[in-house]
């Protein structure tokens, strides 16, 4: 495996994800911070990494290809590329069961409160406070019942059979999110148990956003 380089953000829910699946997997990284805050992510030299302004993108060390972009891509190209361990079940069935655990996060949850859309709903659309909260809960909510549901159905020690993978990426970092804004977690103690046992794992541990060089001091 060439050198990689993870163009990412302390506190990112998607370079989160990627920082999950190289830890699993035990491939060294060097790190490039990108402040959300400063709108780092939208300089014109940045988008020559990720064409959408947004992290993570991982420079694969592969000469003069682009950095690759979308945590999701990111991590299945490292599944396949590093098969082990694995982050994805060996059968098909398996597979796209996982894949559809982690896209509730990723594609139907995630997205709807992102710091761009979180800035439109207060600039744009004049949301206050109250409002973006109930908004947060709303999305959030669907998709942890959702996945309290598949978890019930297909989960084990972890969000998946009894092994960390992709579906735990995706959900540790949206329940971090949901803490941090303040949406409740009760209806659902399959995920706050899985959330759990992953925080026990050294992987976990060294992916968490307060271990990251460029995290606030708390
Ligand atoms: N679907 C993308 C989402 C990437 C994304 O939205 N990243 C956020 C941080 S978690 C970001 O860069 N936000 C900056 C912004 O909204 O301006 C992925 O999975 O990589």
């Amino acid at each position: 495996m060439p050198d990689l380089t993870l163009h990412g953000y302390w506190r990112s829910s998607a370079a989160w994800r990627v920082r999950i699946a190289l830890a699993l997997k035990g491939l060294p990284y060097a790190t490039v911070a990108h402040d959300l805050r400063t709108g780092a992510q939208a300089a014109a030299a940045y988008r020559a990494c990720n064409p959408q302004g947004l992290v993570p993108a991982l420079d694969t060390g592969e000469g003069q290809e682009a950095p690759l972009t979308q945590s999701l891509a990111i991590i299945e190209w490292l599944e396949e590329t590093q098969a082990q361990p694995a982050l994805l079940p060996a059968d098909p069935l398996g597979r796209a069961r996982v894949r559809a655990m982690a896209q509730v996060i990723a594609c139907d949850v995630h997205p709807l409160g992102n710091l761009r859309v979180l800035k439109a709903l207060r600039g744009d659309l004049g949301a206050d406070e109250a409002q973006v909260a109930a908004w947060l809960a709303r999305w959030m909510g669907d998709g942890f019942a959702a996945l309290e549901t598949m978890v019930a159905q297909w989960g084990g020690a972890f969000a998946f059979g009894d092994a960390p993978g992709l579906a735990d990426c995706c959900l540790v970092p949206q329940i971090y999110a949901a803490r941090r804004f303040g949406v409740g977690l009760g209806a659902y103690p399959r995920l706050v148990a899985i959330d759990a046992r992953c925080a026990g794992l050294a992987a976990f541990a060294m992916a968490h956003p307060a271990a990251q060089a460029d995290a606030d001091p708390s």
